[in-house]
């Protein structure tokens, strides 16, 4: 049976519109669009262990089709629901070199505009760990009526009207952020929807859980280093112990930290300063959400939502999570400078 107490993500989205009596709603349809490619991918994710779907783009599967990667599913289904609604003027992608401008009269007259990373996390795909989709939307800065630009998309995060991520994982979740608050839906597979599950998400201002790659841990800054010395060393007194998780796929390990309260870090290192994360459908999206939460997101020197982004994709090194965690963190990375 329903539970009819539960909300599922078009009921909500429109129920939201009742506090913006000048709203289109095209906001809502846009998330209702990019659910829709959710639920399409995550049909695919769910039997990619079984249909020949991670080979190599080009080569044939069994019943003589083209295979598609898993990520260029992903990115194709996002581009088609996004391209044949009316609320997307156009798109930038981690699959795509250059964005998609989609220059027909009705995209022409849309609003916003939407990056994405419609796969993070995709060398987990063939080992069966969670992977998930990455979003963030904008609205225009160019006059409506008229094809979207590059301006429109190299907007500081701060400008960003919402965000959100998908999660591939025990169950499937899709998360998005307004600047009105943190909410998180449960794709409920006997009626195909996704579903209010987690209502006002709020980041605990303290955690015990640090994500990183330990493999690199040579190759940090001293102040990073420190750091994490300092979370090994945490006990009960300094409000430890601490424990490591680290997935590899940020989106899972984000997410977690946002629920249980910690911090994700993934610095620059001596070989690539600007470390491995793009600043425009990684990291954006996910200072955006933790910000509205309550906690905070900085490159080391600089809040990520302040970066005035020059190229679609950018890195940046990323520290998000709970904001005492993040406070001393911030300590370190100060003293070191010094
Ligand atoms: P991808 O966009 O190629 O999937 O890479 C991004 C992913 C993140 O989800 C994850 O946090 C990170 O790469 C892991 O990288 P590493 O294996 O270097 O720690
Ligand atoms: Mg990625």
């Amino acid at each position: 049976m329903i539970n009819r107490n539960i909300l599922t993500l078009d009921e909500f989205t429109l129920q939201q519109l009742r506090n913006f009596p000048k709203a289109t709603g095209e906001l809502s349809r846009l998330l209702r669009e990019i659910g829709l490619a959710a639920k399409r991918v995550n049909v695919e994710v769910n039997k990619a262990g079984l249909v020949d779907i991670l080979g190599d783009e080009g080569t044939t599967n069994v019943q003589g089709e083209e295979v598609k990667k898993l990520d260029v599913f992903a990115n194709n289904q996002l581009i088609g629901v996004l391209k044949h609604g009316i609320s997307c003027a156009g798109i930038g992608s981690e699959e795509l070199d250059d964005i998609e401008i989609f220059d027909d009269e009705l995209s022409n007259q849309s609003k916003y505009v939407c990056l994405f990373d419609p796969l993070d996390g995709s060398s987990n795909i063939d080992v069966n760990v969670s992977i998930g989709t990455i979003f963030s939307i904008y609205r225009r800065v160019s006059p409506l009526g008229t094809p979207c630009t590059k301006e429109d998309f190299l907007q500081p995060g701060r400008k960003q009207v919402a965000a959100g991520y998908i999660v591939y994982g025990s169950s499937t979740m899709l998360v998005y952020a307004t600047r009105r608050g943190v909410n998180g839906f449960t794709l409920d597979p006997q009626i195909g929807e996704f579903s209010l599950s987690h209502a006002n998400i709020q980041c605990p201002k303290d955690g015990k859980i640090y994500s990183v790659n330990h493999g690199n841990f040579f190759l940090y800054n001293s102040g990073v280093k420190k750091y994490i010395d300092a979370c090994q060393k945490k006990t009960k007194e300094t409000g430890g112990p601490y424990t490591q998780r680290y997935i590899g796929s940020m989106v899972s390990d984000v997410h977690r930290n946002l629920i249980k309260g910690g911090i994700f870090m993934y610095p620059g290192t001596t070989d690539k300063p600007n470390g491995k994360l793009r600043l425009l459908y990684e990291c954006n999206p996910f200072a955006f959400i933790v910000e509205v939460a309550g906690g905070k997101a900085t490159n080391g020197e600089q809040r990520i939502l302040d970066i005035e982004p020059t190229e679609l994709h950018q890195r940046c090194p990323f520290f998000i999570g709970s904001e005492n965690m993040m406070a001393e963190l911030e300590s370190y990375l100060e003293k070191e400078k010094s």
